[in-house]
């Protein structure tokens, strides 16, 4: 039995494989891991199906002409190695981009920021996590000086009085997690969810707000308005253990609930009710995710939520205060290390001397050697082809995920070269010049971190299929062939001891937690600054992470989604997911049982909508924005608002649809929101059998 945990989201489920003949059998739920408490949901209990699948690759492939054939490693490395140099010579460094993703385990996510600066000395690398949780982790940043995900552990969920969730649907996304938002209610919690769709989470709840998309900015301000006006505000608190109030209290004076509900179409007496069960619940807390963060002002979103829970008084009092629910397997441990355009290990700034100094005294190289942040996900995609000719992509599938697709497809088709690292041949593999088959969960050993802060020990269960490589394997064959493979370990333990030394002193203090203490079964949450100190499973009890020791109010005000309706794109499309699919789909669209269970994209639509445009339920329609248009079937269900369509983004094609306007300050696209049009697709007058010859 090897315990180890689901490769998929940032719950990080605690698993048990047990291996017969060198083949995992069997994947249970482990009963001791304390978030999930043996809880699977059935992308994590299918997990198995992908290890020995017939699509697996375990081949390096080499594009000649339009096929993709097998070549050994050496003539797949020393074809990417000459590549890298002819374009670095002809192009300069940043001419040869790293993409990566917040899959990878916090050796590969330290490593790959590495190799980009160290091996490249490219600027040019960013990871698919600005996609994710990049608004979350800039507004946490500007007001607490920290951004760890939840600042608590997750059972403190169950000891929230009053939770209210924002854009967060965790009965789909993290069906094991509700175990403690069922605890809380069943001691008698009160939970209130806003969502424009009645979500599985909304429906186990007492209370749903259904505000138009696009508008949790304006409904925050709302709220802190009542809360100023009726005298909710906790101004001990806000005296002790914060700054900039009195701005803030400016900034909300006009936002009157009926102004309010003009905007978001959340009634005034929910609004009222709302904020004051948050105001007098002995604990309470503000949990935001997607929904409300996948905005082109998401990190002014998630401010004004923080500007409530700090005015509340409920930030870092025990089960109580905002937090983020973050998403990706490693999701936080992959934004703390360094695969950032903009960062270093330990959650340091890359523009930052003291940072440089102290990282490139780790590697051992000259501090100056070190390039300046280059541009986020998005612009990096974006800049294909012209200042970006080369991509060694890996963990991302960008032609299914990123933000207008469509665009972003033909900016990689205008690479000199593309490289991608996957077990699987995504839609983004296919496109590429040379594929690299790497190994999947049960294969490697490593760290990841969850939405909790938890350091946790992937573990190796069987050996990788002949032919596959880890991506640390990968990079210092690349690296060597560089003239720089001394500086590129294979082994995950020297890589993450490697990541210690390099995090002690930073925001992410991984020094005290080494594998052994992991091993032993220690639960380790950073910052762990050495070997003898416990670790911080919470954090703001006392102090916050700011010079001061104090949080930062931040006056924000509503902008609203960019894109306007109107005649020609009268209703709003918003994306996000669905129960049995994860992500790009690489993965989930290739599990039979994930793929029976829902084998195709589905457009949620209010019936009364359906009606309106004359259509019935499992119609085929095109959905047209001002970018793309895209067919999908359509299902009738009361539970979204009738000015509103919803569709997961799992497939090919759908986001083709989506905006890429980015948020300023954290350079999040608006994936929540854009102006969409809805037409029936006529059915065939006749099929081609019937034309008479
Ligand atoms: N099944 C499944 N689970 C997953 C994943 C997956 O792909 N599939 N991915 C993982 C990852 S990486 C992530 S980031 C998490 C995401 O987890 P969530 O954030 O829970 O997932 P989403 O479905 O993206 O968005 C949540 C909700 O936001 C609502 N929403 C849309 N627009 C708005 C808006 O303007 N305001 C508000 N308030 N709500 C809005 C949607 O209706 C949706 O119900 O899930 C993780 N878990
Ligand atoms: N419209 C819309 N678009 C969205 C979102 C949305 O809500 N709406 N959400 C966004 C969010 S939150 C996210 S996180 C992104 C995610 O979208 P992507 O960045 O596309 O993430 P995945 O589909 O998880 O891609 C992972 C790919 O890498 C492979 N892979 C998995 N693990 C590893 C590994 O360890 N090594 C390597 N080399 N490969 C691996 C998988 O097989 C898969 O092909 O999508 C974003 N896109
Ligand atoms: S909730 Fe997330 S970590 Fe847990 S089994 Fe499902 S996908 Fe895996
Ligand atoms: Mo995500």
């Amino acid at each position: 039995m090897t315990a180890t945990h689901c490769p998929y989201c940032s719950l990080q489920c605690g698993i048990e494989l047990e291996t017969r003949a060198g083949a995992v059998t069997a994947l249970t739920g482990l009963e001791s891991f304390p978030t999930n408490r043996g809880g699977l949901c059935r992308k994590g209990s299918t997990a198995l199906e992908l290890l020995a699948h017939p699509e697996r690759l375990t081949s390096p492939l080499l594009r000649v002409g339009d096929e993709l054939v097998p070549v050994d490693w050496d003539t797949a490395l020393d074809r990417v190695a000459a590549e890298i140099r002819r374009v670095q010579e002809r192009y300069g460094p940043d001419a040869v981009g790293c993409f990566g993703g917040g899959g990878l385990t916090n050796e590969k996510a330290y490593q790959f920021g590495k190799f980009a600066r160290v091996a490249l000395r490219s600027a040019s690398i960013d990871y698919n996590g600005r996609f994710c949780m990049s608004s979350a982790a800039a507004a946490a940043t500007r007001s607490f000086g920290i951004d760890r995900g939840l600042p608590f552990p997750l059972p403190d969920i169950a000891e929230a009085d009053v939770l209210l969730l924002v854009g967060s649907n965790p009965a789909d996304t993290m069906p094991p997690a509700m175990r403690w938002f069922e605890a809380g209610r069943e001691r008698g919690a009160e939970h209130i969810v806003v969502d424009p769709r009645y979500t599985a989470t909304a429906a186990a709840a007492h209370r749903h707000l259904q505000p138009v998309p696009g508008t949790d900015l304006a409904l925050a301000n709302g709220l802190l308005h009542i809360a100023i006006a009726d005298g909710l505000v906790d101004e001990e608190y806000v005296r002790t253990r914060t700054t900039g109030f009195d701005e803030v209290r400016r900034a909300v004076r006009a936002d009157w609930p009926d102004r309010v509900e003009r905007t978001t179409g959340v009634p005034v007496a929910a609004l009222r009710a709302t904020v004051h069960a948050l105001a007098s619940a002995g604990q309470a807390m503000i949990l935001t995710a997607r929904g409300a963060e996948q905005h082109a002002d998401g990190t002014d979103t998630v401010t004004a939520w923080i500007n409530l829970a700090l005015a509340l008084g409920l930030q870092g009092r025990p089960g109580s205060g905002w937090a983020t629910v973050t998403g990706q397997g490693n999701g936080q441990g992959g934004r703390e290390h360094g695969q950032k355009a903009d960062q270093l290990p330990g959650y340091r700034k890359l523009a930052d001397p003291a940072a440089r100094a102290h990282v490139a005294g780790v590697w051992g190289v000259d501090p100056d050697s070190l390039p300046q942040p280059g541009v986020s996900a998005y612009e990096l995609l974006d800049s294909l082809g012209t200042d970006v000719k080369m991509l060694l992509l890996g963990a991302s599938n960008p032609v299914v995920s990123a933000p207008n697709a469509a665009h972003v497809r033909r900016r990689m088709e205008s690479l000199d070269f593309l490289v991608v690292t996957d077990f699987f041949l995504s839609e983004s593999a296919r496109m590429a010049d040379v594929v690299f088959p790497t190994t999947q969960f049960a294969e490697e050993e490593g760290t990841l971190t969850n939405l909790e802060g938890r350091v946790l020990r992937r573990r190796k269960a069987v050996e990788p299929p002949a032919g596959v490589r880890s991506e640390l394997e990968i990079w210092h064959a690349l690296a060597a062939r560089l003239g720089r493979g001394e500086f590129f370990p294979t082994e995950p333990r020297e890589v993450y001891d490697e990541l210690r030394r390099a995090s002690a002193g930073g925001p992410a203090d991984y020094a005290g937690i080494s594998w052994e203490r992991l091993d032993a079964g220690e639960e380790l949450f950073w910052p762990c600054p050495s070997d003898d100190h416990p670790g911080t499973p919470r954090l703001f009890a006392e102090l916050f992470a700011h010079p001061d020791g104090k949080a930062r109010f931040m006056a924000v005000t509503p902008r609203g989604v960019t894109e306007r309706t109107d005649v020609t794109y009268p209703f709003l499309l918003t994306t996000g997911r669905s129960r049995a699919h994860y992500q790009s789909g690489t993965q989930t669209r290739r599990s039979p049982t994930l793929a029976a269970a829902e084998p195709e994209a589905l457009a949620e639509v209010h019936p009364d909508l359906a009606r309106l445009l004359g259509l019935t339920d499992g119609d085929l329609v095109r959905l047209t924005t001002r970018r793309a248009s895209a067919e999908v079937r359509i299902r009738c269900t009361r539970t979204i608002r009738r000015d509103t369509v919803f569709v997961p983004f799992h497939w090919p094609g759908v986001n083709d649809l989506t905006s890429a306007r980015l948020d300023p300050t954290s350079r999040m696209p608006e994936f929540k929101a854009c102006a969409v049009a809805v037409s029936r697709v006529p059915a065939p007058l006749s099929t081609p059998q019937e034309v008479p010859a």
